[in-house]
């Protein structure tokens, strides 16, 4: 066998002989995509595992640093919009290859292909549901959450097959000039410098007039996320209203505190606000990537949870008035449970926290997933 790099490139119909569509740009691209989906892929499992710890993990989350989620949520929705660019010129760049003659030849060609197939499919829906999802918009039968999280791990394995597979091309294309490569289009010429650089361009504007939903310092360039920091109630986003979650006047006209515990008791609100008042600086962060962050005052969950008699190192489960809804009910693990600045918040920006930011009480924890700061707490229960 010849040396790889010596080979020529095994599909190379003369229409699409150009430098766009050759190797070198595939692998250039490619480098890109590659590092955007290992990124995503990575703070996405931070985030899963957040919100869906195992059991023998979900006491020791950490708590700090405060903004940890913000910036790996952030990282998540900022590297996969990035993909879908990069995604689009890399399809661009190789779809000539996936459309020869004949479809295949052989066993080992038509399982080279089925793989791409898998790779091209899985990580095309990835985004786009994960791109929909920040939009809210769920025009499919299935659950997204599952269904993003299992595409991923389909996506980053099928990429680790596609790197091996296609080890040798990358290699022989990985720099301009790959020593022994001078018959193969490698020399970088105006046409592809001007497709890279105008896919930077696109990575650079997507990016730039979204990431202001959780880089506050550019929050007046974010004109294309669909929230923006300080637009909402209060001057905050807000996700689920109190009408959408069903919290009625009502439900909350005999609104009490109840903690349940060795030692349960109740609260009325003002028995609540009576009780020593603390404060801390956190962060909202969202799922879907906006993030901001507030002054929150109330009272520390430590103290509440103290008051029952709940033994040191417990956990919480927190409930809330909300009749439905998949985040009715949330559990925190010791180290937030314990954490000072965990608060069962009754203030936003030094005022009474508005409806839709889950009056009469809510959740604030240091370095969580929005997810879990539930809104109109009525139960706290010692784990
Ligand atoms: N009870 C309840 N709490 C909830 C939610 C919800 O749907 N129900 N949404 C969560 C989500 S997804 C986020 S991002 C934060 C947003 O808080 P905010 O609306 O005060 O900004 O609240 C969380 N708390
Ligand atoms: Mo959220």
């Amino acid at each position: 066998m010849r040396p790889s790099s010596l080979r020529p490139p095994p599909l190379r119909p003369p229409s699409f002989s150009g430098r766009l569509h050759d190797a070198r740009t595939a692998t250039a691209v490619g480098r890109w995509l590659g590092a955007a989906f290992v990124v995503c892929f990575v703070t996405g499992l931070i985030s899963h595992y957040l919100q869906h710890p195992p059991s023998w993990a979900a006491d020791s989350l950490p708590a700090r640093p405060i903004w940890g989620y913000r910036l790996s949520q952030g990282l998540h929705v900022g590297t996969g919009l990035a993909a879908i660019v990069l995604l689009l010129v890399k399809l661009w760049t190789v779809y000539p290859r996936l459309f020869t003659w004949p479809p295949v030849r052989g066993v080992r060609h038509a399982l080279e292909r089925l793989s791409v197939a898998v790779l091209v499919a899985s990580a095309v829906l990835e985004v786009f549901t994960g791109l929909l999802n920040v939009v809210e918009w769920y025009p499919w039968p299935f659950g997204f959450i599952q269904t993003h999280f299992a595409l991923a791990w389909v996506v980053i394995g099928s990429i680790m097959l596609h790197l091996a597979v296609k080890a040798p091309d990358i290699r022989a294309h990985w720099s301009r000039r790959s020593p022994g490569t001078r018959e193969l289009p490698a020399a970088d010429g105006p046409d592809r410098r001007a497709l890279l650089l105008g896919a930077g361009a696109a990575i650079g504007v997507v990016t730039l007039a979204t990431v202001g939903q959780s880089l506050t310092p550019l929050k007046r360039l974010d004109l294309l996320a669909p929230r923006h920091p300080d637009i909402g109630p209060m001057g905050l986003p807000v996700n689920r209203t109190a009408a959408a979650a069903g919290i009625t006047a009502e439900a909350l006209a005999d609104w009490r505190l109840e903690v349940i515990g060795p030692n349960p008791y109740h609260l009325t609100l003002d028995q609540l606000r009576a009780l020593p008042h603390a404060s801390a600086r956190l962060p909202i962060a969202c799922v879907e990537g906006w993030s901001v962050e507030a002054r929150w005052g109330g009272v520390r969950i430590a103290d509440l949870l103290a008051r029952a008699g709940a033994p040191p190192g417990a956990g919480l489960r927190v409930t809330s008035l909300e009749t439905g809804g998949a985040y009715r009910v949330m559990e925190m693990g010791r180290d937030y449970a314990e954490d000072p600045l965990t608060l069962l918040a009754l203030e936003l920006h030094g005022e009474v926290l508005s409806a839709d930011h889950g009056y009469p009480a809510r959740i604030i924890a240091p370095n969580r997933p929005g997810v879990l700061q539930t809104k109109w707490v009525t139960r706290l229960e010692v784990l």
